[in-house]
């Protein structure tokens, strides 16, 4: 049987990112995705204008009609939220949902390059961090994993040019593991004209590296996440994933750089696809 994943993220017309992303990315991975929308936007929040419609209040009919039509999920996967009121009911529907094969992954969105989304304030991240705690793994990018952590970081990006740099973020993430039970994923570490995405579990950790475009992209870090999640539903090692969504994102972002391109429509990562297809003949 098809395995399938709550998705709980939003639902933005314009920017590729979150459900968007999600959908696309899981079910060419195999897995049903079952998106529980946690706002609908008219795009991302980082073009100059948007519209949001908070979907706190649709939210607990979910939990209510799947519980009901016996719905169970072999993943939950979390992303960008409209209020700090939304984790409480994510935790709900973890604690409602969980079974002992289901796997927890929550992409804490927060922020990127050292600053928070327009959305979140520090009440806000407090409660991510505390839901954090459920997680298998988490998938933070650096600013996040900062913030999760409390570390600041300028004061790491100031070490960019030690040659500890990737030792100091191994202590960051190990310590965030030593507190929690999870796994880490962590996106967008930024070094001498490359990116690197670091995976640390208990007793190994690891980096890839991938050529900086020059650009921060919309929809990457969901990207990242959703390639995470459809991987470990596949059984697929996490540093394998990792490894995989490195390079699907980077040779997206090479493609979509050739024509002119607007950071916030995210990458052309539509017509790459069958390359995350499980079904492997039709992969290039
Ligand atoms: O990709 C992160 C993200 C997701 N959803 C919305 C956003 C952002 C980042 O800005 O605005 C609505």
């Amino acid at each position: 049987m098809t395995k399938s994943a709550a998705v709980i993220n939003d639902l933005s017309g314009f920017g590729k990112c979150s459900l968007t992303a999600a959908i696309a990315i899981l079910s060419v991975m195999g897995i049903q995705p079952c998106p529980l929308p946690t706002a609908i936007l008219t795009n991302q929040t980082g073009y100059k204008n948007h519209y949001c419609f908070d979907f706190s209040r649709q939210m607990p009919f979910y939990t209510k009609m799947w519980l009901k039509n016996n719905a169970c999920f072999d993943g939950i996967c979390s992303g960008y939220i409209a209020g700090e009121q939304q984790v409480d009911f994510i935790e709900d529907f973890i604690k409602v949902f969980k079974k002992s094969y289901t796997k927890i992954i929550i992409d804490p969105v927060m922020g990127d390059n050292g600053k928070l989304y327009s959305a979140y304030n520090k009440n806000t991240c407090n409660k991510i961090r505390e839901l954090t705690k459920k997680a298998d793994i988490i998938t933070p990018n650096l600013t996040e994993l900062c913030i999760l952590t409390g570390d600041d970081y300028n004061s790491v990006m100031g070490k960019a040019d030690s040659k500890f740099f990737f030792e100091y973020i191994e202590e960051i993430a190990k310590k965030a593991i030593i507190d929690n039970n999870f796994k880490i994923t962590v996106t967008g570490i930024k070094k001498g004209g490359f990116i690197y995405n670091g995976v640390f579990e208990t007793g190994s950790s690891n980096f890839f590296k991938s050529k900086e475009y020059g650009s921060s992209f919309s929809g990457t870090g969901d990207i990242f996440s959703s390639i995470i999640c459809g991987s470990v539903l596949n059984n697929i090692e996490l540093s394998k994933a990792v490894e995989n969504a490195t390079k699907f994102i980077e040779g997206v972002i090479k493609e979509t750089i050739k024509e002119p391109y607007e950071k916030n429509h995210g990458i052309d990562f539509e017509k790459y696809l069958y390359k995350l297809a499980v079904n492997r003949e039709n992969r290039e």
